[in-house]
């Protein structure tokens, strides 16, 4: 459906007694199940949700009646008419979502992979509406953890990054290697890109020697593809290229990546060479 929500028809099994629809690990369900809540008796008229979670996921089935979501998040919104008990929406972190025209019959349950946690809203909608979903330190670096590490392992294989990205072919064994090399390395940095504390992607900086190095990052999670994460990045990037005492960044971008290209002139990079469909780009540090 979208980088919002994604809609999934819920296993149903019917016979002449009527229907029973299934989620479970292992089927439709991508989460444990910690907390289920249903939303019941709505008076007319009466809207709720105006917020986003800043870790929650969660399943939405409209078992009876109908309800109309609202997504949103950076500049994208989507609609949803919930009215099947056949169907669910996933939603994750970082979406605004609203919910309006419930019927008098709607029964909204929803299955979440996290007790209910005061902290994990984000109630103001302006705290989402831009770069990186806003906030001010809503978008964090930390250590590239072993989380991160198998995190990244799951996000390489999005077919849709790697094209992005140029990913090499993942072997299970070298990477092993390469993360627990990780600490020793003096000409390698990678560090985890979190949103409000969820890790969503990773950025570094390779081949370090007499002053350059290649700046790299990636995003993993798609929703925050397109909201300004990219940006922050580098500057977090660049930041860190300076205190290592670096003066030249260089960067390779696949040649059809111009969301990225335009990214790295804004921040300014220029573009150099092209070859075997890659385009080199290069930033002085003064
Ligand atoms: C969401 C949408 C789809 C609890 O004490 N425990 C809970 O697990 C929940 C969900 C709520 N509450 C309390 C907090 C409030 O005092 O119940 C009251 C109503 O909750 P709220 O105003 O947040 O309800 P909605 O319908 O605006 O939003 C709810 C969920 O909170 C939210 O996670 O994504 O449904």
């Amino acid at each position: 459906m979208s980088n919002l929500g994604q809609l999934i028809e819920i296993p149903t099994h019917g016979d002449e007694r009527g229907s029973l629809s299934v989620a479970e690990i292992g089927g439709v369900l991508p989460f444990v199940v910690r907390r289920a809540y249903w939303i019941h008796g709505t008076k007319p008229g009466v809207s709720r949700g105006f917020h986003a979670h800043r870790k929650l996921n969660q399943l939405c089935v409209c078992v009876s009646g109908s309800v109309r979501l609202v997504l949103t998040a950076g500049q994208e919104t989507v609609e949803v008419v919930l009215n099947r008990p056949d169907r669910g929406l996933l939603i994750g972190p970082g979406v605004w979502r609203e919910m309006h025209d419930l019927s008098a019959d709607c029964v909204l349950l929803v299955l979440a992979d996290g007790e209910y946690d005061e902290a994990d809203y984000v109630r103001k909608k302006h705290e989402l509406a831009c770069a990186g979903s806003g906030a001010a330190g809503s978008i964090t670096f930390g250590v590239f953890s072993e989380e991160s590490f198998k995190m990244s392992q799951s996000w390489l294989q999005n077919e849709k990054l790697r094209h992005l990205i140029d990913a090499p072919v993942i072997i299970p064994e070298k990477q092993k290697a390469w993360f627990e090399s990780l600490s020793e390395r003096r000409d390698y940095f990678i560090w985890t890109v979190h949103f409000y504390g969820a890790p969503i992607g990773a950025v570094g900086l390779k081949n370090i020697a007499d002053g350059k190095a290649e700046y790299f990052g990636y995003i993993g999670e798609e929703r925050y593809w397109g909201r300004g994460v990219g940006g922050e990045m580098m500057e977090f990037a660049e930041k860190k290229a300076r205190e290592l005492g670096i003066n030249t960044l260089e960067l390779f971008v696949v040649a059809h990546n111009t969301r990225a290209q335009v990214l790295y002139l804004k921040k300014g990079f220029k573009i150099g060479a092209a070859s075997d469909g890659r385009v080199k780009m290069t930033k002085k540090l003064l």
